[in-house]
């Protein structure tokens, strides 16, 4: 079944470390050869041995029309063929901002760069730039990106890779970086006692979806509104994946909670190299040229990606989040019943268009909770729906994604594959 694409991953570890570009793809956690995908579309990937796949990572959030949209495609043809790169203004990049603005609460200016790690270490430092203060705070658990100051027991790769700190992180840059428990604002609470006037920012995903799907809960994100607003603190939203894909206005929107901050990337590139981060004027004019915190980037809201990206985005209209509900809704009534039908020992979360179906029947609110997950039988659950034809998240920690290109019938067929893997595992 993967032949072809275990001499590919022979072939590549000798030219790239794991013979990947990114660690989560070597398929590590979960052991195995990783296909090698040829070619996508719609809801579907190809591999390099001909297997076709159901996909519910959509490349890690972006393809949330599926695969090879033609009019994402038409769009990015259309610009590369006038030239790939200008390294000047362009009128496509005004009206990106102006989407993005437009749905984003309290959101009034962007910087578009090329990755979501950009996005949010630029954030960053413009939040310790226009306050003045060094510390961060950051949850256990929540991935940013592999800026320094965020691999701090990060989730997402360094979490499945079971390496919290990197190396090559300074203890000095460790030092400004605070941790606290997600959905545990007294853990938050105590670091902003402890640190008086010197919190940046708090940043966060207000999902979690790098340590499995896991929702705010009880208040908690306005609760982090009003302890950042008595403290001094910038409330900081990473959207990378959130953004634009759990609401037509992201977790924001759906929470009813505005930050000072976003970060975006993901869903707003439609699958190119693309991200955002913004906010309040105010904050967002100490940005060089207007202001002294410098950030640039040589391709940085370039032509190609500027237009596949505002076409995904146009083509997101507040009907398509009814359609991504109502799928995830089907999906999540088929979890529960066959759960409950066969008493298994599994919780499971979603929020919108992004889930996640955990190895342990603790109900899960924080990374510790993912922890107690039985690693082994998810593994054996993912290899089983693999050969199934159905190509989730390579580990326990990611959340799965749905797109409009998924239906009610390819919901349906997964359901009845995830009830014959889970019988073979359980
Ligand atoms: P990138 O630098 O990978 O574009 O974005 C970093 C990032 C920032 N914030 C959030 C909330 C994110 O989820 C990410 C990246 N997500 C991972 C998957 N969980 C990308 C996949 C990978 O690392 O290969």
């Amino acid at each position: 079944m993967f032949q072809e694409s275990e001499a590919l991953l022979q072939r590549a570890q000798k030219s790239m470390p794991g013979g990947v570009n990114s660690p989560v793809r070597a398929f590590r956690s979960v052991g195995g050869t990783p296909p090698f995908i040829e070619r996508a579309e719609g809801p579907y990937l190809f591999d390099a041995d001909g297997n076709r796949y159901i996909d519910f990572v959509l490349t890690w959030g972006p393809a949330i029309l599926g695969h090879a949209h033609p009019e994402v495609v038409a769009a990015a043809q259309a610009a590369v063929a006038a030239g790939s790169s200008f390294g000047a203004p362009t009128r496509a990049e005004i009206e990106l901002a102006e989407e993005i603005i437009s749905r984003a609460p309290g959101c009034d200016v962007v910087r578009l760069v090329c990755s979501g790690t950009e996005a949010c270490m630029s954030a960053i430092r413009l939040a310790r730039g226009a306050t003045g203060r060094d510390k961060i705070i950051k949850f256990r658990g929540c991935y940013h990106g592999h800026a320094d100051s965020f691999l701090i027991a990060a989730g997402s790769g360094a979490l499945t890779l079971g390496v919290p700190n990197s190396p090559g992180v300074t203890e000095g840059t460790a030092r400004d970086t605070l941790l606290a428990d997600f959905n545990d604002i007294a853990s938050v609470q105590a670091l902003i006692d402890a640190n008086p006037d010197q919190v940046a920012a708090i940043i966060l995903e207000p999902i979690c979806g790098n340590t499995g799907c896991i929702p705010p809960q009880d208040d908690f994100l306005q609760k982090l509104r009003a302890l950042c607003d008595d403290s001094g603190a910038l409330l900081l939203f990473d959207e990378v994946m959130t953004g634009f894909r759990v609401a037509y206005g992201g977790a924001a929107e759906r929470y009813g909670v505005t930050p000072d901050l976003y970060t975006f990337g993901k869903v707003v590139g439609g699958g190119f190299p693309l991200a955002a981060y913004g906010g309040r004027e105010d904050l967002m004019r100490h940005m060089a040229p207007d202001g002294p915190v410098y950030q640039a980037g040589t391709l940085s809201g370039n032509p190609v990606a500027v237009a596949a990206g505002l076409t995904t985005l146009r083509l997101l209209d507040r009907s398509s989040y009814d359609t991504l509900e109502a799928l995830s809704d089907r999906l999540g009534a088929g979890m529960t019943r066959i759960i409950e039908d066969n008493g298994y020992p599994l919780s499971t979360h979603r929020v919108g268009a992004m889930f996640s179906l955990f190895f342990t029947e603790t109900h899960v609110v924080g990374h510790d909770d993912v922890k107690t997950c039985d690693l082994d039988r998810f593994n054996r659950f993912f290899h089983a729906m693999l050969r199934r034809g159905v190509y989730l998240a390579p580990s326990q920690f990611e959340a799965g994604f749905l797109a409009t290109a998924h239906d009610e019938a390819l919901i349906d067929e997964v359901l009845t594959h995830t009830e014959a893997a889970l019988a073979e595992v359980f």
